[in-house]
């Protein structure tokens, strides 16, 4: 018997074309090549599978033929996420935010500086974001370098897709969690180094916290380092108003908060940079934004949890600026893409009402399924710069899915029978859980799944 080189799906196939186009495709035939865990060929309206397959021997592929509840959809891309707060997820959500990373973040963190207590949490971490369906995540480490070189391994064992941020931090930190300037530059480097051979799953990004614990040396340092490796950058920007004016108060040379990051070289020392957050924000910064194609990721539970605000993401995006999504583990409590998603819409909901009842601005328009998907998916893999790797099926592009269920033994959704796909997708985005992810793929590669029997 040959090996099976090829794994056909043939059913419901569902990804976004662009913000505004969701694409179902009812009848559709997409093969995976095993090896490459690339996408070999995607076709639409065919009537019976083994006619449109008659070109290949039929000992090469292995054909799944997906029932009516099921569908697949390109896998879920976190933004933004804390792998070590994961550890505290849940607590001190009654604080804000600069309270919240004295009284929760940093003790935590700090914790890290051993790599027993790296192994343990990023383990649970890194597998509950695979079972909710990340397969891609842009991770924020600590400042320890041994941990973070723990983070990586363990994302490669593991399967998932991941940017890995060494944390940077030379000011206005606790002493006992906080770097000489030098310091921070020579782990970053080393970590760098050791990541960008494990390539090209996992990829270095350089994370400076944010402008209040880095110092202008540090920040340039950091430009200087992405540019040279050529690779992303990743921070947070304006997330709440004590935040904003602690950091201009620091940095009264630039012109505002968003100035700060471009007035140290962040925004052009790579081609891909991206900010968390960005609640506040005037139409200046914004343009700044776009300018430079820096990216957003949105990250409306923490916006909720640590009561920082209601990010108008409709204004980002008419304006242009490329949009993600985050959970913001933990300053979001959800390790989950479908919670992301529904904060999403709820902040949407709230910024319709803010308009209508105090900008008497009745037009505006919330977040419909078709944006919110893109959102999770395409719109986080432009904001990552893998737009040409993954975020939905086209050909040529890496297997990273989710086949959905239904009818799992523990789906939370009911399924009357009388749904169209369109619905059924809705009743997963909006009612599904990880009880619905029969099975999750990374570059071809099962990686998790609630099915008992894997594929
Ligand atoms: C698929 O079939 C439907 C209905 O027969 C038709 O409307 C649609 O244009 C077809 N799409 C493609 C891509 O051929
Ligand atoms: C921040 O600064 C602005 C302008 O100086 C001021 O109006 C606002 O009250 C300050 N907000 C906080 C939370 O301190
Ligand atoms: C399903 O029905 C809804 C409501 O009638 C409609 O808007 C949607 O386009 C339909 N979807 C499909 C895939 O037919
Ligand atoms: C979906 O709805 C069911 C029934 O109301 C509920 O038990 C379940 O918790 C919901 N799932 C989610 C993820 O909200
Ligand atoms: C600061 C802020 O805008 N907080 C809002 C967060 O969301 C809740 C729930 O909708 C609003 O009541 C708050 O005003
Ligand atoms: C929204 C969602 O699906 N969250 C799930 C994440 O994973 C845990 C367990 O694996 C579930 O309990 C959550 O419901
Ligand atoms: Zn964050």
């Amino acid at each position: 018997m040959t090996a099976k080189t090829l794994s056909v799906f043939y059913g419901t196939i569902i990804h976004s074309q662009s913000l505004t186009e969701l694409e179902i495709i009812e009848n559709g035939l997409l093969i995976v090549d095993r090896t490459s865990g690339v996408i070999q060929r995607l076709e639409r309206n065919v009537s019976n599978p083994e006619d449109a397959l008659k070109d290949l021997d039929a000992s090469t592929y292995e054909l799944h033929k997906m029932s009516p509840h099921q569908f697949l959809l390109p896998g879920f891309i976190d933004t933004h996420a804390h792998a070590p707060q994961y550890v505290f997820a849940g607590s001190g959500m009654e604080l804000q935010l600069l309270d919240w990373l004295n009284a929760n973040v940093f003790p935590v963190e700090s914790s890290f500086a051993s790599t027993d207590m790296a192994r343990k949490s990023y383990t649970k971490v890194v597998s509950r974001f695979l079972r909710n369906g990340t397969t891609t995540c842009s991770w924020f480490a600590t400042i320890h370098l041994e941990a973070c070189k723990v983070l990586v391994d363990i994302i490669r064992e593991l399967g998932q897709r991941a940017y890995v941020g060494k944390v940077n931090m030379d000011q206005n930190s606790p002493d006992f969690y906080v770097e000489k300037t030098q310091e921070s530059l020579d782990a970053t480097r080393a970590f760098i180094e050791y990541t960008l051979p494990h390539g090209p799953l996992v990829t270095p990004v350089v994370t400076p916290r944010f402008a209040i614990t880095c110092s202008s040396t540090l920040m340039k340092g950091l430009s200087a380092l992405a540019s040279e490796y050529k690779v992303p950058i990743q921070t947070h920007l304006c997330e709440n108003h004590n935040e904003i004016n602690f950091t201009c108060s620091l940095f009264p040379d630039s012109k505002h908060y968003t100035g700060i990051y471009h007035d140290h070289g962040l925004f052009t020392a790579s081609e891909n940079v991206y900010m968390a957050h960005c609640v506040h924000m005037d139409d200046d910064e914004i343009a700044l934004l776009k300018e430079n194609n820096v990216g957003i990721s949105h990250c409306a539970n923490s916006n909720f949890s640590l009561q920082s605000g209601v990010c108008d993401v409709r204004r980002f995006l008419e304006s242009g600026v490329k949009v993600g999504l985050g959970t913001d583990v933990a300053g979001g409590y959800a390790p989950s893409m479908l919670d992301a998603v529904r904060s999403s819409f709820f902040a949407s909901k709230v910024q319709l009402m803010r308009h209508r009842d105090e900008l008497n601005k009745p037009d505006y328009k919330v977040l419909g399924t078709t944006e919110l998907v893109y959102l999770a998916t395409m719109g986080g893999a432009r904001v990552l710069g893998l737009q040409d790797t993954i975020g939905n099926f086209e050909q040529g592009k890496a297997f990273d899915a989710l086949f959905v269920d239904l009818d799992l033994a523990n789906s939370p959704v009911d399924v009357m029978g009388h749904e169209n796909k369109t619905q059924l997708l809705e009743k997963f985005i909006f009612n599904g859980s990880d009880q619905s992810l029969a099975h999750v793929f990374v570059q071809g590669r099962r990686v998790a799944g609630a099915a008992s029997v894997p594929l």
